[in-house]
């Protein structure tokens, strides 16, 4: 039998993100987010959900962290709000908004948890929105770079583990559009798509801004790493033409190329530049250079991914479709592709020559259609099926000797599931928002069984 024991090193962790999660959206001095506007807006969101209360972490994230430290997790992936730090988006610290987060912190590290802190999983102030746009201008990679220094200089003492930002594509890609309107906040239409790819643009700034200010505002050494989403062609098998194909497919797969490629890179994607033509963004001088930041590790969210095959003719790849009744769990895009986990973390090894880069999938999970049984019970097979898979890819990853240091699976609990509201559930423990009761579902006590052997069971 084929035993999936991962290296006594490999770390185990659970992720969740501020605006999903803790409530309190006017508590202490916080301001309103994009998110916090534009699910108050009719038809943005299902049901009209908001996260105005969500888990109520705000005030409850005591027990949340007892329930983490019953399960045996050990790293926890979560998000620090801009609008609670900065309200304003610039200008004047809110010391109140600070002082949750080292409450927060501190909890985590009595119960011997390593706290890891996304500083921007989305929820950009409205205030800079409605000053200059938001990410359509470049000032907001100076005020990110701000808003980081203020963090990190009163919170540096405690985390240690940094990420600058949570999947650029769906805060600018998805939420600029050309013509249809956007699903994610602030849900803005605008005319051209060289405009949505200055968002972008933008972003990576901030990013590599970003990575500046913590380096400049850490008092111990720290790690920084950039979390992305990018997109995974897997080979349809592994004959090597098939695997050549796949490589070739990830410079143009999703955005990979503009965005991936000058963070790790330091240029866009030649291959993807001339697919983007007119779209292509202004890059100033310089602003590679900045983009180009020295990382310590490479957040990987990973869900699904994109099967390649080798053609004969120019590209020389095909993507294919998913075939109508491929498996998938409770979203559109949610088709089950474990193998996206290995070839992921392979293709930074091979394809964007990182060879060495510590990688973590930061984020990994899935929606079902949980239910409680008559026993109070969430018996959620689907999902533990799903993340066996995932986890079987990870050994592969880690036995084969790539650089993938650790998991965190998406997420510790159910939550506000931007533009799907509270319909998607995604967590390890069910909530129950009538009462805010947390119940561990079956997946929950199945990951914890995984963590105390270090193994997938
Ligand atoms: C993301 C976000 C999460 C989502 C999760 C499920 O990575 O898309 O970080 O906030 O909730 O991915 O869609």
């Amino acid at each position: 039998m084929t035993s999936y024991q991962f290296p006594d090193d490999f770390l185990w962790g659970a992720a969740t993100a501020a605006y999903q999660i803790e409530g309190a959206v006017d508590k202490d001095g916080r301001k309103p987010s994009v998110w916090d506007t534009f699910s108050a807006t009719p038809d943005r969101t299902l049901n009209g959900d908001t996260g105005a209360v969500a888990c109520d972490h705000y005030h409850r994230y005591l027990d949340d962290i007892k329930l983490m430290a019953a399960l045996g997790i050990k790293h926890y992936r979560f998000s620090i709000a801009w609008p609670r730090i900065i309200p304003d988006g610039r200008g004047q610290v809110n010391e109140a908004g600070v002082d949750f987060y080292r409450r927060l912190v501190d909890t985590l590290l009595d119960y011997g948890i390593t706290p890891h802190a996304t500083l921007f999983h989305w929820d950009s102030p409205q205030a800079l929105e409605d000053l200059y746009g938001s990410w359509r201008s470049r000032e907001i990679a100076i005020d990110f770079a701000d808003y980081v220094t203020a963090v990190v200089s009163r919170l540096g003492d405690r985390i240690t583990h940094w990420m600058t930002m949570n999947e650029i594509t769906c805060f600018t890609h998805m939420g600029y559009g050309v013509n249809a309107p956007p699903v994610h906040a602030p849900g803005t239409i605008v005319s051209t798509p060289k405009q949505v790819w200055q968002t972008s643009h933008h972003a990576l700034l901030a990013h590599g801004l970003g990575c500046q200010a913590i380096r400049a505002a850490s008092p111990r050494s720290c790690s920084v790493a950039l979390v992305d989403n990018f997109a995974v062609p897997v080979p349809i098998g592994e004959a090597p033409a098939h695997v050549a194909a796949a490589r070739k497919a990830f410079h143009v797969c999703g955005p990979n190329g503009g965005l991936l490629f000058p963070a790790l890179t330091g240029a866009y994607s030649r291959l993807f530049l001339k697919q983007l033509g007119d779209a292509a963004p202004d890059i100033q001088e310089g602003d590679l250079k900045i983009i180009h930041q020295p990382l310590d590790a490479l957040g990987f969210n990973v869900y699904s991914g994109v099967y390649v095959r080798s053609i004969d003719q120019e590209p020389g790849y095909e993507l294919l479709e998913f075939p109508p009744g491929y498996p998938r769990l409770h979203m559109p895009w949610l088709h089950i592709v474990p193998e996206a986990l290995y070839w992921g973390v392979r293709h930074i090894s091979e394809t964007v020559g990182q060879p060495t880069l510590p990688i973590f999938v930061t984020e990994n999970g899935c929606a079902a259609q949980d239910q409680l049984n008559a026993q109070g019970e969430v018996i959620d097979s689907d999902r533990i099926f799903y993340l066996r898979q995932y986890l079987k890819a990870a050994h592969r990853a880690v036995n084969e000797g790539l650089p993938l240091k650790g998991y965190f699976v998406w997420s510790l609990m159910d939550n506000f599931e931007w533009s799907w509201g509270y319909d998607r559930r995604f967590g390890l423990i069910y909530i129950d928002y009538d009462t805010q009761t947390r119940i561990p579902k079956a997946s929950a006590r199945w990951y914890a069984e995984c963590i105390a052997q270090n193994c997938v069971v």
